[in-house]
């Protein structure tokens, strides 16, 4: 997302799979609710100045959100009612908060935070907030780096890498159509003090991205971000990306966006996301989501700033595959799990299994706040393992509440079913493990895994989980 807000329109180089088609339900006229893709979604929390921007899943499995009000903010649903009711303002006076990682140190929480020094912009800067009672109140406050380049973009998120020894950021050019002091992503000892801008002790690590708002770990390790492209060229024109980000690359910005021509130097995106739509927060599922598979990416597209009415891509948050294939390469297949949802800018999943993102601006139907996304019927299916033509996957389900119903796992595309499975599902939560077969000639083809709970006399379907697309590589 640009600083000053921005734009998008619909990709050409999206594949929307899912008819994605959004139902608004206001239940007693009070709580609203959309329906999308499989999945319910309710308001969470309302922030209550101002909106809501990034936000990650933090140590014990607690939100933590930053605040278009200047606070980062630890969130959680203690009653288990879907709804945030443990609300804590950890920091305040912390502008912009783009980017929030952790790192436990003993006995005491390191909460970094990338912000800008002013409610208005200015420079930006890491600090390292220190909670040493477990109070969710910082105790004590390090900068970590200083006068990070002000201009069009900020210093965007932060990660720290599995070996704990660095702490990764995405820096926005501060011009928007030339790298000005940023477009990079760099790395720095999360241990520093006071390291001004242009220091050797920070690492820039690659270039050429214009704006690598979102920038996370995959569970493998890889690092990826995504980059919201240039302005000014066009309806039509470029796709934002999802980039693996490796050391020494150069990513295209300001020259190219999207796939670079045949012989140009730069490094291609591993997926193409909307035209201007403004690709921001990701979040990948590790394993905690309720009901998906591991090679899934959840990004939010914060949509278009310029409001040029060909441009209607984005407001949405895109569910995609990533998949890297037998050759080391990876592969990227995108739609959408739901359009039309205010501005979105940073997704989450939580320690309970559901999808979280922020809205930053509100829609109609849409409050600012974190939103909370779970399967519509309670049903799930996930999907362990990464399908190969002619493997066999094991996909668990859950079913509570459907405790010794049938369930029926199938596959199917577009005209065909196959691997049809049925089963009992038993124990308190309904479980069930099946197995399906994945065609030898499934190459490129999208399949659906269906999963659905029959009535134990009748047969009938009474619960679908959501559907699970997958695409063969
Ligand atoms: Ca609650
Ligand atoms: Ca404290
Ligand atoms: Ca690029």
């Amino acid at each position: 997302m640009d600083s000053r807000s921005r734009s998008c329109r619909e990709s050409r180089g999206v594949a929307v799979l899912l008819a994605a088609a959004t139902l608004l339900i206001v239940a007693g006229g009070a709580r609203a609710q959309h329906r999308s893709g499989g999945y319910a979604f309710r308001l969470f929390w309302a922030a209550p100045e101002g909106d809501a921007r990034s936000l990650v899943r933090g140590p014990r499995g607690r939100l933590w959100a930053g605040c278009g009000d200047g606070t980062v903010r630890v969130l959680e649903d203690r009653s288990g009612d879907g709804k945030a009711d443990y609300v804590q303002t950890f920091a305040s006076r912390v502008w912009s908060p783009h980017g929030i990682s952790f790192r436990i140190r003993g006995t005491a929480l390191d909460v970094f935070v990338a912000h800008t020094t002013t409610r208005y912009g200015g420079a930006s800067r890491i600090t390292r907030f220190v909670d040493t009672d477990k109070d969710d109140r910082f105790d004590e406050a390090y900068t970590v780096i200083s006068h990070m380049p002000p201009g069009a973009h900020q210093t965007n998120n932060l990660a720290i890498d599995p070996t704990g020894k660095w702490l990764w950021f995405s820096q926005g050019a501060t011009a928007d159509k030339s790298p000005g002091g940023g477009a990079l992503v760099g790395k720095v000892a999360p241990d520093a003090r006071d390291v001004p801008w242009g220091d050797p002790r920070i690492q820039i690590v690659a270039n050429g991205l214009r704006n690598a708002w979102g920038l996370a770990f995959h569970p493998n390790g890889a690092l990826f971000a995504t980059d919201n492209t240039r302005d000014d060229l066009g309806d039509a024109t470029p796709p934002d990306e999802l980039n693996l980000i490796r050391a020494g690359r150069h990513y295209g910005f300001p020259d190219v966006a999207g796939i670079p021509p045949k012989g140009h130097p730069s490094e291609p995106p591993v997926g193409l996301l909307g035209v201007h739509g403004s690709a921001n927060g990701l979040a990948f599922d590790d394993g905690h989501l309720m009901s998906g598979s591991r090679h899934q990416v959840f990004i939010a597209e914060w949509g278009s700033w310029t409001g040029s009415p060909g441009l209607t891509a984005g407001t949405r948050i895109v569910r995609a595959q990533l998949h890297r294939d037998a050759r080391g390469r990876w592969h990227f297949e995108a739609h959408d799990l739901i359009r039309n949802c205010g501005r979105p800018l940073d997704v989450a999943i939580g320690r309970d299994g559901a999808l979280y993102f922020t809205v930053q601006t509100s829609a109609p139907g849409w409050t600012e706040g974190v939103w909370r996304g779970a399967p519509a019927s309670g049903v799930t299916v996930r999907l362990e393992g990464q399908p190969r033509p002619g493997c066999k996957i094991e996909v668990a389900v859950r079913a509570p509440g459907h405790e010794g119903s049938r369930y029926r796992l199938s596959l199917r595309d577009e005209k065909t079913e196959s691997s049809v499975r049925t089963g009992t599902l038993a124990g308190a939560l309904g479980r069930a493990t099946g197995t399906i077969q994945i065609p030898g000639d499934s190459v490129g083809r999208r399949l659906r895994v269906v999963c659905q709970v029959l009535h134990p006399e009748t047969g009938a379907i009474v619960a679908t989980a959501p559907e699970l697309v997958v695409t063969v590589f």
